[in-house]
């Protein structure tokens, strides 16, 4: 997968993109990132990208023809995302992170200052993305976030590690309490049924757990969630345990 980031700050991605799986999804030829500076495509002459906004106000607004410029001399084939990084954009899931893993190429806009030209919104870009209900400074830490979702699902990037599928989010539930040696530390102790390692049982429990957390945490997540009937049994255990220690 190719992704075109059109940013004012391309030496922000230098870290984090020469990290971890960013790093090794690169060397494996299963992503390229190509940073563009918006500021190489403003028409003024003295490499201004932002002016005051009409009808007055604070702050300034990112103008429209250097990102206008820069999508046009990237030239992608018709159907390519160009997804503009907006406080204002929908929501960013695991389930849009997915839809875009499939997509042989995506050019993604970083929005700063004030905000953007409302015209790169309606004509320039095919989708708007947040990721999350507070304000960045810029699109650039929201770019990075997007970026490391869709990698780690493009394939070979992860190889034997978990299985993306079973993670928290792609089953619509929080993920289960973790623990590895030392069996105790500090007096805390690792639960009995992970120590015994019968397989059936600590699937079970693992299960129960995940249902647990999220209802104690994410509610809002389970009717989403693809219950079976042996969940609705755990949650039914869930909720009866909570009724007795309150
Ligand atoms: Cl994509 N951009 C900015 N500037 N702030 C954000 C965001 C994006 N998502 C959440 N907050």
């Amino acid at each position: 997968m190719v992704v075109d980031v059109v940013t004012l700050f391309p030496e922000y991605f230098s870290g984090p993109l020469n990290c971890s799986v960013l790093a090794r999804a690169q060397v494996a030829g299963a992503l390229r990132v190509r940073l563009w500076n918006l500021r190489d495509f403003t028409p003024d002459k003295h490499g201004k990208v932002d002016d005051t906004p009409y009808g007055g106000g604070p702050g300034m607004v990112l103008r429209p023809e250097p990102f206008f410029a820069a999508v046009a001399a990237l030239a992608p084939p018709e159907g390519t995302p160009v997804i503009l990084l907006t406080p204002q954009g929908e929501p960013l899931t695991q389930r849009r992170a997915a839809a875009l893993a499939k997509q042989e190429r995506i050019v993604v806009l970083c929005g700063h200052y004030e905000g953007v030209d409302e015209r790169v919104r309606g004509r320039l870009a095919t989708e708007e993305l947040s990721i999350g209900d507070y304000v960045l400074s810029g699109g650039e830490p929201a770019a990075l976030v997007l970026i490391d979702a869709v990698a780690r699902l493009l394939p070979g990037v992860l190889g034997n590690e978990a299985s993306p599928e079973e993670e928290s989010f792609s089953t619509g539930l929080l993920e289960y309490p973790q623990y590895t040696r030392p069996a105790e530390y500090a007096g805390l102790e690792v639960p009995e049924v992970l120590r015994r390692g019968h397989h059936a049982e600590v699937r079970r429990w693992r299960r129960k757990e995940a249902l647990r957390r999220t209802y104690l945490r994410r509610p809002e997540l389970l009717p989403r969630a693809a219950l079976t009937e042996e969940d609705r049994q755990l949650l039914a255990e869930i909720i009866e345990e909570l009724s007795e220690t309150t």
